[in-house]
């Protein structure tokens, strides 16, 4: 019966949604190329609850859809699993890996790495935002000024300015 069920899971049903998701040292990329191509780095927020789980901007999906996973990883290998929804899988440099999930109720999930990838490997959570299908399509508007027109924003591109 297991097998079973190893085989079914990587059957993706016809997604709803399609989020890219790059794991980085250390923290997670994720894309909507559904949505207008933003993308957006998800970084842990020292001061936000529940520890070592909150991040300053949250991966958000709508509730009751197929949400189709495409990951890889940027640099090492990482791993991204949210423990809630059955999933994980492995997120490796030169391969782009697909999983699936459907939320069926809106709230708050949260995974972490789960492939030993460096020195913060503990501190690069997973933080998805499960949200009605109103507050996913704000949502967007709202990301796609925040982060398409301003790549110069974001953490890597901070870092590499920094160099
Ligand atoms: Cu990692």
């Amino acid at each position: 019966p297991s097998f079973r069920l190893l085989f079914l899971q990587l059957d993706v049903p016809k997604a709803d949604l399609t989020v890219k998701v790059t794991g980085k040292q250390w923290y997670w990329s994720y894309a909507y190329p559904d949505n207008g191509k933003f993308e957006f780095d998800s970084l842990l927020a020292q001061d936000k609850q529940p520890r070592l789980l909150g991040v300053d901007n949250e991966m958000v999906v709508p509730v009751n859809k197929v949400i189709r996973i495409q990951t890889t990883g940027a640099d090492v290998i990482h791993s991204f699993a949210v423990p809630a929804f059955g999933i994980k899988i492995d997120s490796i440099p030169g391969r782009l890996n697909e999983t699936w999930f459907k939320a069926t109720k809106t709230g708050m999930y949260y995974g972490q790495c789960s492939e030993l990838c460096g020195k913060d490997h503990a501190f690069m959570p997973i933080a998805v935002r499960v949200v009605d299908d109103q507050e996913f399509a704000s949502w967007v508007d709202a990301a796609k000024k925040k982060f398409a027109s301003n790549p110069a924003g974001t953490y890597a591109s901070v870092g590499q300015a920094a160099q």
